[in-house]
């Protein structure tokens, strides 16, 4: 639910007290009253009615903050606060976010807007702002200590600058970063060309959101701020699939996606039936001649990454990063290695001890999506998701792009499921089957043998995973 309280209706509505030519000075210099969100559902666009029209953005599980526009000011408030954010049905994390959500509210701006934000701290230790990115006066950009004062709790700064250059940014606080980032303290940031930009095209649907990640042990609520990379949940705006929104376009619609990385690895986000380029980065648009078509584009650390692709392909799509880690929730993780252990009778052993002991993994981790053993309070199974044929076997850092005829223009209702055409989706095979060739040499005489001279054949599966977990990242 949005909640404006005194703040005069939505997008940039004229305030009342600005309105009234004879109001006073002090009136005039009046807080805007902050806008909170308490929902995690995606936000439809927030077309903008004051100031220069644009395409606005779709926050994935997220929402745009309205503006009041003060003599030709856009004045925001954000309020940095404790959140409860739902990262999944069933889950919900004590963090620290901006206006009632972690990560903040979308800030969106044209190029050329005098923008005041107002930012108030109502956390426990002091704060402040930096706007990734962004060009603006040296005093702006929010080190505390270096830039600025910080930002005491209960204090109110205010942050004033001309968004001079269109483009894809983010902002974070930048005072005691590592604690407040990895409390979800983050948001998004579009500045739109004020005209028809050569390197900018126009689009039908314009998606944003941030890559960041937890390390919430199941059970409990607050992240665990020292993890730097062993983190179990990687998440999309702080949401882990099955609870991340679907990205819902039209067939034949031009889709940008914009993409912040706030987390301390990288990302290679992949897309699947669509090729796209990557035309903007959070320092602005790239040059034509640079972009070349890609299915997978690594948004390292601190980094932004914009893709533009047209959506000629009905269906559902997957659309994740591409390291498998980061495509599974809590439970996941620190499990050894299990392929190939023979556990028989051992189960039974230890269920006489302890009655819903289950052996996790001796034939893959697939079983893990369907098991039945109880969770505690407050985490996700570690891949789940129902899809139309099954489980989809996935967490974390993971949606579904939709491509559909029939969607309306400028609608982001989920469709339902894609009713594949009939014999256009992959069927047993159950006829005889012939032997599949295999390679019959061991190598040629310049390469190695693949095993000894009179080594038994078969093969003996043993693994045995080094312990310490994600330390390659
Ligand atoms: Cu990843």
């Amino acid at each position: 639910m949005l909640s404006r309280r005194n703040f005069v209706s939505g997008a940039g509505a004229i305030s009342a007290a600005v309105a009234a030519a004879s109001v006073s000075k002090a009136a005039m210099a009046a807080l805007p009253e902050p806008v909170l969100q308490t929902s995690p559902n995606t936000m439809p666009p927030l077309v903008p009615s004051t100031g220069r029209p644009y395409n606005a953005v779709v926050t994935l599980n997220g929402w745009t903050l309205p503006w009041r526009m003060n003599s030709g000011v856009k004045e925001f408030h954000l309020v940095a606060e404790p959140v409860v954010r739902e990262m999944a049905p069933g889950m919900k994390a004590h963090l620290w976010g901006y206006n009632g959500q972690s990560p903040g509210p979308t800030i969106e701006v044209v190029e050329g807007d005098r923008v005041r934000i107002f930012v108030t701290n109502r956390l426990p230790e002091r704060t402040s702002v930096h706007w990734h990115g962004q060009r603006l006066p040296n005093g702006m950009d929010g080190v505390a200590g270096l830039n600025q004062p910080a930002i005491e709790p209960g204090k109110t700064f205010v942050y004033e600058f001309i968004a001079r250059r269109p483009g894809t940014f983010m902002y974070h606080p930048h005072s005691d970063e590592m604690t407040q980032m990895a409390m979800g303290m983050m948001g998004f940031w579009v500045t739109h060309p004020k005209t028809k930009h050569p390197l900018i095209d126009d689009v039908q649907r314009d998606f944003c959101f941030l890559l960041n990640a937890y390390d919430i042990d199941p059970g409990s609520y607050t992240p665990k701020i020292m993890t730097m990379l062993d983190h179990n949940l990687w998440s999309w705006n702080s949401r882990v699939f099955p609870g991340i929104d679907p990205l819902v376009v039209r067939k034949n619609d031009k889709v940008r996606i914009r993409i912040g990385n706030l987390t301390m690895t990288n990302h290679p986000i992949h897309i699947h039936g669509h090729e796209f380029e990557v035309t903007g980065t959070d320092g602005g648009p790239t040059s034509r001649s640079s972009r070349w078509p890609e299915v997978t584009t690594d948004v390292a650390v601190g980094q932004m990454r914009q893709i533009e692709f047209l959506a000629d392909e009905e269906g559902d799509w997957a659309f994740h990063c591409h390291k498998s880690h980061h495509t599974m929730n809590a439970m996941g993780h620190n499990v050894p290695t299990m392929i190939g252990v023979d556990h028989t009778g051992v189960a039974k052993k230890i269920n006489k001890l302890i009655p819903d002991y289950m052996v996790m993994g001796e034939r893959g981790m697939s079983d893990m999506s369907e098991m039945e053993m109880p969770l505690p309070d407050n985490t996700v199974p570690m891949m789940s998701g129902q899809g139309p044929y099954g489980s989809v076997e996935m967490g974390g850092m993971f949606s579904i792009l939709k491509v559909r005829k029939h969607q309306p223009a400028g609608n982001y209702k989920d469709p339902g499921w894609y009713q594949a055409p009939k014999g256009t989706v992959a069927y047993e095979f159950t006829g005889a089957l012939p032997e599949a060739p295999r390679a019959s040499s061991a190598g040629g005489a310049l390469t190695h043998p693949a095993r000894a001279p009179g080594a038994p054949t078969d093969v003996e599966v043993q693994i045995r995973k080094p312990v310490g977990g994600h330390g390659g990242h």
